[in-house]
């Protein structure tokens, strides 16, 4: 907005706020209010709200508060609580990694794969190994992708194959190779016991066997996938949430002229 008042930066308007050491905000500047809800395996009563307040002051919140309770079962029972986070961050020190590219409109990225690469790109994605989720991958792949952004399948220079979900990491590189692809894309949304970690690191074992690792792009995502753990598990890149498939289309462009400059 224009207007003076809400042209006003928070830091200007409240001279309380310290980002050496943030906490969270409810209706004032550090008042560290937090809402948390949990469940306990205990029967619904005053014994169970005296519980989730005592482990709500271990859990570091002071003037912890009981807001509605309900049983779930006979002995199990639903807390919804409101207290103050007496712990603190130092913002000024958060380094994230994060993938090194521009994100440009669909215009520009079709633009300069005309232009810079002369051939369509072709990208495969999937939810691979036993994971069933879909929204993620469709959410990038599909025409009408995600939040008013529209999916690779939308680009004029892009092929765009989505193999769904419960892909063997097997049928997806011989697809691959199958399609010539230029990009993987591994959508990984389950991640209990570490399966995401493991069948990631078993495609990138797979694609090393078959001589095809320096080959292909290959990018995972998923909402609990970081461009820091993608990198560790030797993928060139890993998107979490609030992607976009402009944001995966200008990285493996970039990412392909980047490598023709190389060689
Ligand atoms: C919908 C849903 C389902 C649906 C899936 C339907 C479908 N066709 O996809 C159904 C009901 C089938 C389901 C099943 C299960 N689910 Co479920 N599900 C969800 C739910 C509610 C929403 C997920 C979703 O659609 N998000 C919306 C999309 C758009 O967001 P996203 O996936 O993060 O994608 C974005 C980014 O991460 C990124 N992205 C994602 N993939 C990729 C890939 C690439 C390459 C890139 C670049 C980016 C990218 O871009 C997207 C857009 O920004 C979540 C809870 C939640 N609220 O998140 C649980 C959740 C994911 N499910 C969960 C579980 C445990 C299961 C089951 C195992 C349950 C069970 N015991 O049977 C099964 C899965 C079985 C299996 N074999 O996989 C857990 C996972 C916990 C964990 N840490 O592993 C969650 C978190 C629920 C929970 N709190 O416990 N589920």
């Amino acid at each position: 907005m224009s207007n003076g008042l809400y042209s006003t930066t928070t830091k200007d308007f409240d001279q309380t706020l310290d980002l050496a050491r943030i906490k969270p905000y409810g209706d004032t500047m550090n008042d560290g209010k937090v809402q948390l809800s949990f469940t306990l395996p205990v029967p619904c009563g005053d014994e169970a709200t005296e519980t989730a307040r005592q482990l709500m002051r271990k859990m570091g919140f002071d003037n912890p508060q009981v807001v509605f309770y309900k049983a779930l079962t006979d002995d199990y029972t639903f807390f919804n609580c409101y207290g103050s986070c007496v712990h603190t961050v130092d913002y000024t020190q958060i380094h994230v990694p994060k993938v090194e590219s521009t994100t440009w409109s669909i215009a520009e990225t079709d633009e300069y794969i005309r232009r810079e690469i002369g051939r369509k790109v072709v990208i495969i994605g999937a939810s691979t190994g036993t994971d069933a989720h879909t929204v993620g991958i469709d959410a990038i792949m599909n025409m009408k992708g995600y939040a008013g952004h529209y999916g690779l399948e939308r680009y004029d220079m892009i092929t765009a194959i989505n193999m769904g979900s419960q892909v063997p990491n097997e049928e997806f590189i011989k697809r691959a190779i199958a399609e010539k692809a230029d990009a993987l894309l591994i959508s990984q949304t389950v991640t209990q016991k570490d399966i995401h970690v493991k069948n990631l690191v078993e495609l990138v074992e797979m694609l090393e066997a078959e001589g095809l690792r320096n080959h292909v792009i290959t990018v995972c995502g998923g909402p609990r996938i970081s461009h820091e753990l993608a990198k560790e598990l030797g993928y060139d890149a890993g998107f979490g949430m609030n992607t976009y498939a402009d944001d995966v289309a200008s990285f493996v462009v970039q990412e392909i002229k980047r490598r023709m400059s190389n060689n």
